[in-house]
Protein backbone atom coordinates (compact mmCIF):
# COMPACT_ATOMS: atom_id res chain seq x y z
CA UNK A 1 0.00 0.00 0.00
CA UNK A 2 1.10 3.31 -0.99
CA UNK A 3 2.83 6.07 1.42
CA UNK A 4 4.34 7.96 -0.66
CA UNK A 5 7.01 9.76 1.90
CA UNK A 6 7.79 7.03 3.80
CA UNK A 7 8.25 5.19 0.15
CA UNK A 8 10.60 7.39 -1.30
CA UNK A 9 12.64 9.13 1.58
CA UNK A 10 12.42 5.70 3.42
CA UNK A 11 11.31 2.23 2.03
CA UNK A 12 13.46 3.03 -1.29
CA UNK A 13 16.68 2.13 0.73
CA UNK A 14 15.06 -1.21 2.62
CA UNK A 15 18.50 -3.41 2.80
CA UNK A 16 20.82 -1.54 1.84
CA UNK A 17 23.99 -1.79 3.50
CA UNK A 18 24.95 1.74 2.62
CA UNK A 19 26.02 4.36 5.61
CA UNK A 20 23.86 6.54 6.48
CA UNK A 21 24.52 8.24 9.81
CA UNK A 22 28.38 8.68 10.26
CA UNK A 23 28.53 9.54 13.91
CA UNK A 24 31.09 11.77 15.38
CA UNK A 25 33.49 8.76 16.71
CA UNK A 26 33.40 6.91 13.43
CA UNK A 27 30.55 4.61 13.74
CA UNK A 28 28.09 3.89 11.07
CA UNK A 29 24.12 3.20 10.75
CA UNK A 30 23.47 1.70 7.37
CA UNK A 31 20.24 2.75 5.60
CA UNK A 32 19.42 -0.63 6.62
CA UNK A 33 19.95 -0.40 10.19
CA UNK A 34 17.93 2.81 10.62
CA UNK A 35 14.44 1.47 8.72
CA UNK A 36 15.07 -1.16 10.87
CA UNK A 37 15.58 1.05 14.24
CA UNK A 38 12.94 3.40 12.66
CA UNK A 39 10.38 0.08 12.58
CA UNK A 40 10.63 -1.30 16.08
CA UNK A 41 9.93 2.20 17.05
CA UNK A 42 6.42 2.30 14.52
CA UNK A 43 5.51 -0.89 16.39
CA UNK A 44 5.93 1.02 19.50
CA UNK A 45 3.97 3.88 18.45
CA UNK A 46 0.91 1.53 17.55
CA UNK A 47 0.70 -1.12 20.67
CA UNK A 48 0.46 2.22 22.53
CA UNK A 49 -2.78 2.88 20.54
CA UNK A 50 -1.49 5.55 18.13
CA UNK A 51 -3.84 5.43 15.27
CA UNK A 52 -2.95 7.28 11.44
CA UNK A 53 -3.39 11.60 11.52
CA UNK A 54 -2.04 11.44 15.90
CA UNK A 55 0.27 13.57 16.83
CA UNK A 56 3.71 12.44 18.53
CA UNK A 57 5.42 15.76 20.11
CA UNK A 58 9.08 14.96 20.53
CA UNK A 59 11.66 17.40 22.65
CA UNK A 60 14.70 15.17 22.10
CA UNK A 61 18.12 15.48 21.89
CA UNK A 62 19.62 14.91 18.33
CA UNK A 63 20.40 11.52 18.22
CA UNK A 64 19.67 8.73 15.33
CA UNK A 65 17.14 7.41 17.66
CA UNK A 66 15.39 11.02 17.33
CA UNK A 67 15.19 10.60 13.58
CA UNK A 68 14.07 6.99 13.51
CA UNK A 69 11.15 8.18 15.50
CA UNK A 70 10.50 11.05 12.82
CA UNK A 71 11.06 7.80 9.93
CA UNK A 72 8.38 5.99 12.22
CA UNK A 73 5.29 8.56 11.96
CA UNK A 74 6.06 8.99 8.59
CA UNK A 75 5.43 4.74 8.61
CA UNK A 76 2.73 4.03 10.86
CA UNK A 77 0.70 7.58 9.27
CA UNK A 78 1.63 9.51 12.48
CA UNK A 79 1.94 13.48 12.24
CA UNK A 80 5.50 14.34 13.90
CA UNK A 81 5.71 17.44 15.89
CA UNK A 82 9.37 18.14 16.59
CA UNK A 83 9.62 20.92 19.53
CA UNK A 84 12.67 23.29 20.19
CA UNK A 85 14.81 21.26 23.09
CA UNK A 86 15.30 25.01 24.53
CA UNK A 87 11.48 25.23 24.87
CA UNK A 88 10.53 25.35 28.89
CA UNK A 89 7.97 23.84 30.30
CA UNK A 90 5.04 27.10 30.26
CA UNK A 91 5.77 26.95 26.20
CA UNK A 92 5.53 23.25 26.07
CA UNK A 93 2.28 23.08 27.50
CA UNK A 94 0.96 25.32 24.86
CA UNK A 95 2.36 22.94 21.72
CA UNK A 96 0.98 19.76 23.58
CA UNK A 97 -2.73 21.17 24.54
CA UNK A 98 -2.95 23.23 20.54
CA UNK A 99 -1.75 20.17 18.68
CA UNK A 100 -3.87 17.19 20.63
CA UNK A 101 -0.59 15.26 21.22
CA UNK A 102 -1.17 11.69 22.04
CA UNK A 103 2.11 11.07 22.96
CA UNK A 104 5.09 13.17 24.14
CA UNK A 105 8.36 12.00 23.87
CA UNK A 106 11.04 14.08 26.23
CA UNK A 107 14.51 13.75 27.35
CA UNK A 108 14.39 11.61 30.67
CA UNK A 109 15.74 15.17 32.09
CA UNK A 110 12.38 16.56 31.16
CA UNK A 111 10.35 14.23 32.62
CA UNK A 112 9.37 15.35 36.17
CA UNK A 113 8.26 18.67 34.67
CA UNK A 114 6.29 17.32 31.89
CA UNK A 115 4.60 14.26 33.21
CA UNK A 116 2.27 16.45 34.82
CA UNK A 117 1.39 18.54 32.03
CA UNK A 118 0.60 15.03 29.85
CA UNK A 119 -1.20 14.07 32.26
CA UNK A 120 -3.60 16.62 32.39
CA UNK A 121 -3.87 17.19 28.95
CA UNK A 122 -4.40 13.29 28.52
CA UNK A 123 -0.97 12.30 26.65
CA UNK A 124 1.30 9.39 27.49
CA UNK A 125 4.71 9.76 27.64
CA UNK A 126 7.72 8.30 27.29
CA UNK A 127 11.06 8.94 27.65
CA UNK A 128 14.19 9.49 24.81
CA UNK A 129 17.76 10.56 25.63
CA UNK A 130 20.48 11.65 23.99
CA UNK A 131 22.62 8.42 23.76
CA UNK A 132 19.48 6.59 22.83
CA UNK A 133 18.53 5.24 26.57
CA UNK A 134 14.77 5.70 27.70
CA UNK A 135 11.40 3.90 27.85
CA UNK A 136 11.16 4.82 24.11
CA UNK A 137 13.67 2.15 23.03
CA UNK A 138 13.54 -0.32 25.87
CA UNK A 139 9.90 -0.71 24.67
CA UNK A 140 11.60 -1.23 20.83
CA UNK A 141 14.04 -3.12 21.87
CA UNK A 142 12.77 -7.16 20.73
CA UNK A 143 10.16 -5.59 18.61
CA UNK A 144 10.18 -6.87 14.90
CA UNK A 145 12.73 -4.70 12.49
CA UNK A 146 9.95 -4.94 9.63
CA UNK A 147 6.67 -2.83 10.05
CA UNK A 148 3.34 -2.97 7.68
CA UNK A 149 3.41 0.33 6.46
CA UNK A 150 0.86 2.34 6.88
CA UNK A 151 -1.12 3.64 3.65
CA UNK A 152 -1.23 7.39 3.53
CA UNK A 153 -2.02 9.86 0.55
CA UNK A 154 0.22 12.99 -0.29
CA UNK A 155 -2.32 15.01 0.85
CA UNK A 156 -2.45 13.77 4.41
CA UNK A 157 -0.71 15.53 7.37
CA UNK A 158 3.30 14.21 7.49
CA UNK A 159 4.07 16.85 10.37
CA UNK A 160 2.87 19.98 12.54
CA UNK A 161 6.01 22.49 12.95
CA UNK A 162 4.88 25.35 15.39
CA UNK A 163 6.38 28.85 14.23
CA UNK A 164 5.34 32.05 16.49
CA UNK A 165 3.27 34.87 15.10
CA UNK A 166 3.18 38.58 15.58
CA UNK A 167 0.20 37.88 18.43
CA UNK A 168 2.60 35.72 20.31
CA UNK A 169 0.41 33.00 19.92
CA UNK A 170 2.19 29.76 18.17
CA UNK A 171 0.79 28.49 15.22
CA UNK A 172 0.62 24.80 13.71
CA UNK A 173 2.08 24.84 10.59
CA UNK A 174 0.38 21.40 9.28
CA UNK A 175 2.55 19.96 6.40
CA UNK A 176 1.42 17.08 3.88
CA UNK A 177 3.30 14.35 2.70
CA UNK A 178 3.27 16.04 -0.59
CA UNK A 179 4.76 19.47 -0.06
CA UNK A 180 7.88 17.53 2.14
CA UNK A 181 8.39 15.11 -1.05
CA UNK A 182 8.02 17.32 -3.75
CA UNK A 183 10.30 19.98 -2.11
CA UNK A 184 12.89 17.25 -1.36
CA UNK A 185 13.05 16.27 -5.30
CA UNK A 186 13.21 19.48 -6.42
CA UNK A 187 15.94 20.53 -4.22
CA UNK A 188 17.79 17.22 -4.95
CA UNK A 189 17.48 17.70 -8.07
CA UNK A 190 18.73 21.36 -8.56
CA UNK A 191 21.54 20.57 -5.94
CA UNK A 192 22.39 17.74 -7.69
CA UNK A 193 22.42 15.37 -5.04
CA UNK A 194 23.51 11.60 -5.55
CA UNK A 195 24.41 8.49 -3.06
CA UNK A 196 27.68 9.47 -3.32
CA UNK A 197 27.09 12.81 -1.26
CA UNK A 198 28.06 12.63 2.51
CA UNK A 199 26.38 15.76 4.11
CA UNK A 200 27.76 17.64 6.67
CA UNK A 201 24.78 17.90 9.48
CA UNK A 202 25.28 20.09 12.09
CA UNK A 203 21.61 21.14 12.34
CA UNK A 204 19.11 20.95 14.87
CA UNK A 205 16.12 18.74 13.92
CA UNK A 206 13.40 20.30 15.17
CA UNK A 207 12.99 23.00 12.16
CA UNK A 208 12.76 22.86 7.93
CA UNK A 209 16.19 23.10 7.70
CA UNK A 210 17.68 20.53 9.27
CA UNK A 211 15.15 17.99 9.12
CA UNK A 212 13.13 18.69 5.64
CA UNK A 213 15.95 19.89 3.94
CA UNK A 214 18.80 18.51 4.75
CA UNK A 215 17.48 15.13 5.93
CA UNK A 216 15.09 14.69 3.33
CA UNK A 217 16.94 15.69 0.49
CA UNK A 218 19.69 13.27 1.59
CA UNK A 219 17.24 10.55 2.06
CA UNK A 220 16.02 11.30 -1.52
CA UNK A 221 19.19 10.73 -3.27
CA UNK A 222 20.04 8.15 -1.26
CA UNK A 223 23.37 9.74 0.82
CA UNK A 224 24.93 9.71 3.55
CA UNK A 225 25.11 12.07 7.10
CA UNK A 226 27.88 13.10 9.19
CA UNK A 227 25.89 13.81 11.84
CA UNK A 228 26.62 16.05 14.40
CA UNK A 229 24.87 16.49 17.69
CA UNK A 230 25.41 20.52 17.56
CA UNK A 231 27.30 23.33 15.62
CA UNK A 232 31.00 23.25 16.49
CA UNK A 233 33.71 24.76 14.39
CA UNK A 234 36.26 22.38 15.49
CA UNK A 235 34.55 19.35 14.80
CA UNK A 236 32.88 20.73 11.50
CA UNK A 237 37.14 21.53 10.70
CA UNK A 238 37.76 18.32 11.59
CA UNK A 239 35.18 16.60 9.95
CA UNK A 240 34.91 18.52 6.57
CA UNK A 241 37.37 16.53 4.96
CA UNK A 242 35.28 13.33 4.91
CA UNK A 243 32.16 15.17 3.34
CA UNK A 244 31.03 16.60 0.36
CA UNK A 245 28.17 19.02 1.15
CA UNK A 246 26.75 21.22 4.17
CA UNK A 247 24.13 23.19 4.78
CA UNK A 248 24.01 25.53 7.83
CA UNK A 249 22.42 29.40 8.72
CA UNK A 250 24.74 32.27 8.34
CA UNK A 251 26.40 31.89 12.53
CA UNK A 252 28.21 28.60 10.87
CA UNK A 253 29.72 30.27 8.31
CA UNK A 254 30.57 33.49 10.00
CA UNK A 255 32.16 31.35 12.87
CA UNK A 256 33.94 29.23 10.61
CA UNK A 257 35.83 31.96 9.12
CA UNK A 258 36.59 33.55 12.35
CA UNK A 259 38.90 29.96 12.76
CA UNK A 260 41.93 30.36 11.19
CA UNK A 261 42.43 26.63 11.28
CA UNK A 262 39.87 26.45 8.45
CA UNK A 263 41.55 26.57 5.23
CA UNK A 264 41.03 26.01 1.42
CA UNK A 265 42.99 22.52 1.74
CA UNK A 266 39.80 21.42 4.06
CA UNK A 267 37.09 22.42 1.36
CA UNK A 268 38.64 21.25 -1.49
CA UNK A 269 36.54 17.97 -1.29
CA UNK A 270 33.30 19.83 -1.08
CA UNK A 271 31.02 20.45 -4.15
CA UNK A 272 28.48 22.53 -2.19
CA UNK A 273 27.71 24.95 0.94
CA UNK A 274 24.27 26.07 1.26
CA UNK A 275 23.08 28.77 3.36
CA UNK A 276 19.81 29.93 4.73
CA UNK A 277 17.38 30.79 7.30
CA UNK A 278 18.87 34.17 8.04
CA UNK A 279 20.30 36.72 5.56
CA UNK A 280 23.79 36.29 4.49
CA UNK A 281 25.89 39.15 4.44
CA UNK A 282 27.43 39.54 0.98
CA UNK A 283 30.90 40.35 2.89
CA UNK A 284 30.47 36.60 4.19
CA UNK A 285 29.98 35.47 0.96
CA UNK A 286 32.70 37.08 -0.70
CA UNK A 287 35.31 36.41 2.82
CA UNK A 288 34.20 32.81 2.24
CA UNK A 289 35.14 32.96 -1.65
CA UNK A 290 38.37 34.26 -0.90
CA UNK A 291 39.01 31.85 1.58
CA UNK A 292 37.82 28.47 0.53
CA UNK A 293 37.21 29.48 -3.30
CA UNK A 294 33.98 28.11 -2.95
CA UNK A 295 30.65 30.00 -3.50
CA UNK A 296 27.80 29.66 -0.75
CA UNK A 297 24.85 28.95 -2.02
CA UNK A 298 21.92 31.14 -0.74
CA UNK A 299 18.50 30.18 -0.84
CA UNK A 300 15.57 31.61 1.23
CA UNK A 301 12.69 29.04 2.58
CA UNK A 302 10.34 29.40 5.84
CA UNK A 303 8.49 27.16 7.77
CA UNK A 304 4.59 27.08 6.03
CA UNK A 305 6.32 26.56 2.83
CA UNK A 306 9.68 24.66 3.02
CA UNK A 307 11.90 26.23 0.11
CA UNK A 308 10.65 28.96 -2.45
CA UNK A 309 14.27 29.89 -4.20
CA UNK A 310 17.54 29.04 -4.72
CA UNK A 311 20.93 30.52 -5.97
CA UNK A 312 22.07 28.21 -9.14
CA UNK A 313 23.66 25.44 -8.97
CA UNK A 314 25.35 25.96 -12.20
CA UNK A 315 25.59 29.54 -13.15
CA UNK A 316 25.78 33.09 -10.80
CA UNK A 317 25.65 32.47 -7.16
CA UNK A 318 24.83 36.07 -6.29
CA UNK A 319 25.87 37.63 -3.02
CA UNK A 320 22.30 39.40 -1.11
CA UNK A 321 19.97 37.46 -3.05
CA UNK A 322 18.36 34.49 -2.93
CA UNK A 323 18.05 33.49 -6.34
CA UNK A 324 14.95 32.48 -8.71
CA UNK A 325 11.64 30.64 -7.60
CA UNK A 326 12.36 26.72 -7.77
CA UNK A 327 11.13 25.37 -10.19
CA UNK A 328 7.11 24.54 -9.88
CA UNK A 329 6.83 27.50 -7.13
CA UNK A 330 5.27 30.78 -8.16
CA UNK A 331 6.77 34.21 -6.77
CA UNK A 332 5.20 37.23 -7.31
CA UNK A 333 5.90 41.09 -5.28
CA UNK A 334 2.71 42.87 -4.26
CA UNK A 335 1.13 45.70 -3.06
CA UNK A 336 -0.87 47.18 -0.38
CA UNK A 337 -3.82 45.71 -2.14
CA UNK A 338 -2.58 42.26 -3.30
CA UNK A 339 -1.87 43.48 -6.57
CA UNK A 340 1.23 42.31 -8.73
CA UNK A 341 3.86 44.87 -8.83
CA UNK A 342 6.53 45.47 -11.47
CA UNK A 343 9.76 43.76 -12.14
CA UNK A 344 11.76 46.37 -9.63
CA UNK A 345 9.94 47.49 -7.10
CA UNK A 346 9.73 46.85 -3.67
CA UNK A 347 6.99 44.50 -2.08
CA UNK A 348 5.83 41.62 -0.24
CA UNK A 349 7.09 38.11 -1.53
CA UNK A 350 4.00 35.87 -2.30
CA UNK A 351 4.19 32.15 -3.29
CA UNK A 352 2.02 29.43 -4.38
CA UNK A 353 3.38 25.54 -4.98
CA UNK A 354 3.21 22.35 -3.87
CA UNK A 355 5.73 23.21 -1.19
CA UNK A 356 2.45 25.59 0.35
CA UNK A 357 1.57 24.41 3.80
CA UNK A 358 -2.36 23.28 4.39
CA UNK A 359 -3.03 25.77 6.69
CA UNK A 360 -2.50 26.48 10.51
CA UNK A 361 -3.95 23.79 12.53
CA UNK A 362 -7.37 24.70 14.02
CA UNK A 363 -6.63 28.85 13.14
CA UNK A 364 -8.81 28.82 10.05
CA UNK A 365 -8.69 32.43 10.89
CA UNK A 366 -5.12 32.93 10.91
CA UNK A 367 -4.77 30.80 7.58
CA UNK A 368 -7.46 33.19 5.85
CA UNK A 369 -5.49 36.05 6.78
CA UNK A 370 -1.71 34.43 5.25
CA UNK A 371 -2.96 32.10 2.51
CA UNK A 372 -5.36 33.41 0.09
CA UNK A 373 -8.21 31.45 -1.61
CA UNK A 374 -5.90 31.21 -4.78
CA UNK A 375 -3.13 29.51 -3.17
CA UNK A 376 -0.40 32.45 -2.79
CA UNK A 377 1.20 32.55 0.93
CA UNK A 378 1.80 35.75 2.09
CA UNK A 379 5.33 35.47 3.52
CA UNK A 380 5.55 38.78 5.79
CA UNK A 381 9.06 38.92 3.88
CA UNK A 382 9.77 41.80 1.79
CA UNK A 383 11.53 41.72 -1.77
CA UNK A 384 12.17 42.35 -5.07
CA UNK A 385 12.91 41.11 -7.94
CA UNK A 386 15.83 42.35 -10.27
CA UNK A 387 16.31 42.84 -14.18
CA UNK A 388 17.89 39.59 -14.19
CA UNK A 389 15.19 38.00 -12.52
CA UNK A 390 17.15 37.14 -8.83
CA UNK A 391 14.82 37.72 -5.85
CA UNK A 392 16.06 40.12 -3.17
CA UNK A 393 15.01 39.72 0.46
CA UNK A 394 15.29 43.43 1.47
CA UNK A 395 13.22 43.60 4.75
CA UNK A 396 10.38 42.21 6.76
CA UNK A 397 6.90 43.10 7.22
CA UNK A 398 6.40 41.04 10.39
CA UNK A 399 7.81 41.59 13.79
CA UNK A 400 10.08 39.56 13.68
CA UNK A 401 13.88 38.70 15.23
CA UNK A 402 16.20 35.81 13.63
CA UNK A 403 18.73 35.27 15.81
CA UNK A 404 21.42 32.38 14.62
CA UNK A 405 18.61 30.85 12.72
CA UNK A 406 15.72 31.15 15.08
CA UNK A 407 12.81 33.02 14.54
CA UNK A 408 11.73 34.96 17.81
CA UNK A 409 8.59 36.76 17.94
CA UNK A 410 9.24 40.27 19.72
CA UNK A 411 5.48 39.95 20.94
CA UNK A 412 5.77 37.14 23.29
CA UNK A 413 9.12 38.48 24.80
CA UNK A 414 6.85 41.58 25.69
CA UNK A 415 3.60 39.63 27.09
CA UNK A 416 6.14 38.04 29.93
CA UNK A 417 7.77 41.46 30.34
CA UNK A 418 4.73 43.93 30.44
CA UNK A 419 3.72 41.44 33.62
CA UNK A 420 6.37 42.34 35.82
CA UNK A 421 5.99 45.05 38.50
CA UNK A 422 6.90 48.21 37.74
CA UNK A 423 6.52 47.80 34.32
CA UNK A 424 3.80 49.75 32.26
CA UNK A 425 5.18 48.89 28.39
CA UNK A 426 7.53 47.12 27.31
CA UNK A 427 9.32 46.94 23.40
CA UNK A 428 11.48 44.42 22.27
CA UNK A 429 13.49 44.71 18.94
CA UNK A 430 16.22 42.79 17.50
CA UNK A 431 19.32 44.71 16.85
CA UNK A 432 22.72 43.57 15.25
CA UNK A 433 25.24 41.02 16.37
CA UNK A 434 28.19 39.69 15.05
CA UNK A 435 27.66 36.23 15.93
CA UNK A 436 24.26 35.30 15.46
CA UNK A 437 23.03 38.28 12.84
CA UNK A 438 20.57 39.70 15.41
CA UNK A 439 19.93 40.11 18.91
CA UNK A 440 16.90 40.27 21.51
CA UNK A 441 16.92 43.74 23.22
CA UNK A 442 14.27 44.37 26.03
CA UNK A 443 13.02 48.06 26.15
CA UNK A 444 11.37 48.96 29.16
CA UNK A 445 8.85 51.99 30.07
CA UNK A 446 8.50 51.91 33.93
CA UNK A 447 5.37 53.21 35.42
CA UNK A 448 5.49 56.44 37.06
CA UNK A 449 7.45 56.54 39.99
CA UNK A 450 8.72 52.82 39.24
CA UNK A 451 12.14 51.45 39.17
CA UNK A 452 11.81 47.78 37.91
CA UNK A 453 14.11 45.45 38.93
CA UNK A 454 15.66 43.97 35.25
CA UNK A 455 17.34 41.41 37.05
CA UNK A 456 14.25 40.45 38.95
CA UNK A 457 12.64 40.66 35.38
CA UNK A 458 15.27 38.36 33.76
CA UNK A 459 15.02 35.57 35.80
CA UNK A 460 10.82 35.78 35.29
CA UNK A 461 11.47 35.81 31.99
CA UNK A 462 14.48 32.78 31.66
CA UNK A 463 11.81 30.58 33.84
CA UNK A 464 9.28 31.30 31.00
CA UNK A 465 10.94 31.43 27.62
CA UNK A 466 13.88 29.27 26.13
CA UNK A 467 16.95 30.86 26.23
CA UNK A 468 17.37 32.04 22.79
CA UNK A 469 14.56 34.35 23.29
CA UNK A 470 15.81 35.40 26.35
CA UNK A 471 16.63 39.65 25.60
CA UNK A 472 20.63 40.06 26.33
CA UNK A 473 19.89 43.39 27.96
CA UNK A 474 17.13 44.98 29.11
CA UNK A 475 17.11 49.01 28.81
CA UNK A 476 14.90 51.38 31.00
CA UNK A 477 13.76 54.31 29.00
CA UNK A 478 10.94 56.73 29.40
CA UNK A 479 8.98 56.57 26.35
CA UNK A 480 8.18 54.47 23.46
CA UNK A 481 7.70 56.64 20.06
CA UNK A 482 4.68 56.36 18.72
CA UNK A 483 2.88 57.08 15.60
CA UNK A 484 0.09 59.28 14.83
CA UNK A 485 -2.14 55.92 15.10
CA UNK A 486 -0.43 55.34 18.47
CA UNK A 487 1.75 52.45 17.06
CA UNK A 488 4.94 52.03 18.78
CA UNK A 489 7.35 53.26 16.00
CA UNK A 490 10.41 49.99 16.12
CA UNK A 491 12.20 51.12 13.60
CA UNK A 492 12.96 54.15 15.58
CA UNK A 493 13.84 51.76 18.59
CA UNK A 494 16.13 49.62 16.15
CA UNK A 495 18.07 52.59 14.54
CA UNK A 496 18.54 54.54 18.14
CA UNK A 497 19.83 50.78 19.55
CA UNK A 498 21.49 49.45 16.63
CA UNK A 499 24.87 49.36 17.89
CA UNK A 500 24.27 48.19 21.12
CA UNK A 501 26.02 45.26 20.06
CA UNK A 502 28.49 46.70 18.19
CA UNK A 503 32.04 45.53 18.96
CA UNK A 504 34.29 48.18 20.35
C1 LIG B 1 21.91 29.06 21.21
N1 LIG B 1 21.71 30.11 22.00
C2 LIG B 1 21.19 31.08 21.28
C3 LIG B 1 21.07 30.57 19.99
N2 LIG B 1 21.52 29.31 19.98
N3 LIG B 1 20.82 32.33 21.59
C4 LIG B 1 20.32 33.08 20.62
N4 LIG B 1 20.15 32.64 19.35
C5 LIG B 1 20.52 31.40 19.00
N5 LIG B 1 20.35 30.96 17.76
C6 LIG B 1 22.01 30.27 23.43
C7 LIG B 1 22.60 29.03 24.02
O1 LIG B 1 21.55 28.34 24.67
C8 LIG B 1 23.65 29.56 24.97
O2 LIG B 1 23.07 29.85 26.17
C9 LIG B 1 24.08 30.85 24.37
O3 LIG B 1 23.00 31.25 23.51
C10 LIG B 1 25.31 30.76 23.55
O4 LIG B 1 25.34 29.53 22.94
P1 LIG B 1 26.39 29.10 21.86
O5 LIG B 1 27.15 27.94 22.39
O6 LIG B 1 27.13 30.24 21.30
O7 LIG B 1 25.35 28.66 20.78
P2 LIG B 1 25.33 27.33 20.02
O8 LIG B 1 24.83 26.25 20.86
O9 LIG B 1 26.67 27.18 19.37
O10 LIG B 1 24.20 27.62 18.92
C11 LIG B 1 24.31 28.64 17.98
C12 LIG B 1 23.85 28.10 16.63
C13 LIG B 1 22.50 27.40 16.84
C14 LIG B 1 23.77 29.23 15.65
C15 LIG B 1 24.88 27.07 16.13
O11 LIG B 1 21.58 28.33 17.37
C16 LIG B 1 21.95 26.78 15.61
O12 LIG B 1 22.28 25.65 15.24
N6 LIG B 1 21.07 27.50 14.91
C17 LIG B 1 20.37 26.97 13.75
C18 LIG B 1 18.91 27.27 13.88
C19 LIG B 1 18.13 26.64 12.74
O13 LIG B 1 18.25 25.46 12.42
N7 LIG B 1 17.30 27.43 12.09
C20 LIG B 1 16.52 26.96 10.96
C21 LIG B 1 15.06 27.34 11.14
S1 LIG B 1 14.16 26.79 9.72
P3 LIG B 1 23.92 29.98 27.51
O14 LIG B 1 22.97 29.52 28.54
O15 LIG B 1 25.11 29.12 27.34
O16 LIG B 1 24.26 31.43 27.60
C22 LIG B 1 13.91 28.20 8.83
C23 LIG B 1 13.42 28.05 7.45
C24 LIG B 1 14.58 28.15 6.53
O17 LIG B 1 14.22 29.24 9.26
O18 LIG B 1 14.57 28.96 5.59
O19 LIG B 1 15.52 27.40 6.75
P1 LIG C 1 10.87 30.28 9.87
O1 LIG C 1 9.59 30.87 10.22
O2 LIG C 1 11.72 29.84 11.00
O3 LIG C 1 10.68 29.21 8.92
O4 LIG C 1 11.72 31.42 9.19
C1 LIG C 1 11.43 31.87 7.92
C2 LIG C 1 11.96 33.24 7.72
O5 LIG C 1 13.39 33.22 7.70
C3 LIG C 1 11.58 33.80 6.39
O6 LIG C 1 10.26 34.31 6.37
C4 LIG C 1 12.63 34.86 6.19
O7 LIG C 1 12.29 36.05 6.90
C5 LIG C 1 13.85 34.23 6.83
N1 LIG C 1 14.77 33.65 5.85
C6 LIG C 1 14.90 32.37 5.46
N2 LIG C 1 15.90 32.25 4.55
C7 LIG C 1 16.39 33.49 4.35
C8 LIG C 1 17.42 34.04 3.54
N3 LIG C 1 18.18 33.29 2.76
N4 LIG C 1 17.63 35.37 3.62
C9 LIG C 1 16.89 36.16 4.41
N5 LIG C 1 15.92 35.71 5.20
C10 LIG C 1 15.66 34.39 5.19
Amino acid sequence: MANPLYDRLFGAHAGKSTPFLILPDGSTLTHADFIGRAAQIAHVLTELGLEPGDRLAAQVDKSPEALAVYAACAQAGVVFLPLNTGYTVDELTYFIDNSGARLVVCDGSKLDGLRPVAEKLGAMIETLNADGSGSLMDKAAGQPLTFDTVARSGDDLAAFLYTSGTTGRSKGAMLTQDNLLSNSETLAELWQFTDRDVLLHALPIFHTHGLFVATNITLFAGGALIFLPKFDAAEIIRLMPRATSMMGVPTFYTRLLDDPAFTKELAQGMRLFVSGSAPLLAETHIRFEERTGHRILERYGMTETNMNTSNPYDGERRAGTVGFPLPGVELKITGSEGETLPQGEVGLIEVRGPNVFKGYWQMPEKTREELREDGFFITGDLGMIDADGYVHIVGRNKDLIISGGYNIYPKEIELVLDDQPGVMESAVIGVPHADFGETVLGLIVPEPGATPDLDAIAAVAAEKLARFKHPRKLVVIDALPRNTMGKVQKNILRDDYKDTFAPA
